[in-house]
């Protein structure tokens, strides 16, 4: 297939990318290395140097003897994007392109404002080049199950039948999102199902769980070859943020009380993920949409399987609560269905010892880089 990942450059985009190319894929990827550039801004480096885009592809390259093309861009730029669409005839494109960071997005007014511009154009345009140019391109959407919110019903895998005076429909599943970041993958969703409606495009939408993990096969190869792992209170997920707490010594930081429910995925997950709905297209005027987690954990939960790890490689490891600088419920009923990956072939990695002390030892290679201060900066949420 000829693949199309927007957004290429990122903590996801570039182990897809790899791991696409490696099975004999024809793989480009777009970037503007907007999540660089948000991280210079506000001095939050990775645990681990990087390298850009053109010196990945090259050292992939020169690794695996596979090409990965690159084109630096903006898919808010219509023609750029369009003009690669049309040159590349995409079987398939995977959209990452969107700023990532649900604590970005509450930042303040300018973080906002550029969170809902890049989120919603760099989508409206992908919609418009793929109708144009390659109109039975199959668009896998990252999503998240943030979408859904934390209901008092049970959540299901994005639709839901409402029996209302007596007549039933289909109906997207109702959705709140916790941050402006959230609200903008809803807007995508909503875009997305609009446009198939009326157009009749091909769209998966996978409703994703909080990310961990810095391990691929592909990163395994060249340890240069590797994704971002970041630790900040920004662009780090709650996971990867305990193991460097971990290993620097700084109590694991739970907001509130703990008690907030997720569901989690390791890295290796998100891939086999995009590659078995790459392989399973949606068909032609069908939103499929898939819950893509594969285990729940609560804060505490997550915490206490970091601690015990840790005691195993004798990293005394203490975590506290601190007043949580979100909007969000502490305590709540989380129960969501996610049938639909592992139905078309997907074998969850679950989150044991071995998975967190393999972070651990990362973490503790870098261990010079941690800069504590970036670790908890309080931003507040509400107003
Ligand atoms: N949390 C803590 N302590 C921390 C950091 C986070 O208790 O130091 C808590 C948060 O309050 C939240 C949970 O851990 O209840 C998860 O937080 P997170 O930062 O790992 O995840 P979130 O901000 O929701 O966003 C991440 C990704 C985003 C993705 C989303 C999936 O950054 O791109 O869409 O996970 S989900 O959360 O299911 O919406």
């Amino acid at each position: 297939m000829n693949v199309l990942i927007l957004g290429g450059d990122g903590y996801l985009g570039w182990p897809t990318a790899m791991f696409l190319s490696n099975l004999g894929h024809n793989v480009a990827v777009i970037d503007n290395y907007l999540r660089r550039s948000l991280a210079d801004e506000l001095a939050l480096p990775n645990l681990s140097t990087t390298l850009d885009l053109e010196e990945r592809v090259s050292l992939w390259g020169k690794t695996t003897g596979y090409e990965i093309k690159a084109f630096v861009g903006d898919c808010c730029d219509f023609e750029f994007l369009s003009d690669v669409v049309n040159r590349f005839q995409p079987d398939t494109i995977v959209h990452y392109a969107e700023q990532p960071s649900a604590p970005y997005s509450m930042i303040d007014h300018s973080a906002a404002s550029l969170t809902l511009q890049n989120n919603l154009n760099g989508t409206l345009n992908l919609i418009w080049a793929v109708n144009k140019y390659s109109p039975d391109c199959h668009i896998i959407k990252l999503g998240t199950m943030g979408e859904y919110g934390t209901p008092d019903i049970d959540i299901e895998e994005g639709w839901i039948n409402i029996n209302h005076k007596g007549r039933e429909d289909k109906f997207l599943y109702p959705r709140q999102g916790g941050s402006l970041y959230h609200t903008t993958k809803i807007q995508d969703t909503d875009l997305l199902w609009f446009y198939v409606r009326m157009w009749g495009l091909r769209v998966t939408d996978l409703m994703q769980g909080p990310v961990y993990g810095c391990f691929t096969d592909e990163i395994r190869m060249d340890e240069r070859l590797n994704t971002f792992f970041s630790y900040d209170e920004i662009f780090g997920t709650v996971l990867n943020r305990f193991i460097v707490q971990a290993v620097c010594g700084y109590p694991l930081t739970i907001y509130g009380k703990g008690n907030q429910i997720r569901g989690y995925l390791n890295l290796i997950d998100t891939i086999n993920c995009i590659k078995l709905a790459a392989e399973n297209p949606a068909e032609k005027g069908e939103l499929r949409i898939f819950n893509q987690f594969t285990e729940t954990f609560s804060v505490n939960e997550l915490a206490d399987k970091v601690i015990e790890a840790a005691r195993s490689i004798d990293l005394d490891v203490q975590k506290k609560s601190i007043q949580n600088p979100r909007n969000e419920k502490e305590e709540h009923y989380y129960n969501p269905a996610h049938t639909g990956l592992t139905s078309i072939g997907l074998l969850p990695k679950e989150l044991t010892n071995d998975v967190i002390i393999e972070m651990l030892e990362y973490a503790i290679k870098h261990k010079e880089n941690i800069i504590r201060d970036n670790i908890f900066k309080g931003i507040q949420w509400k107003r």
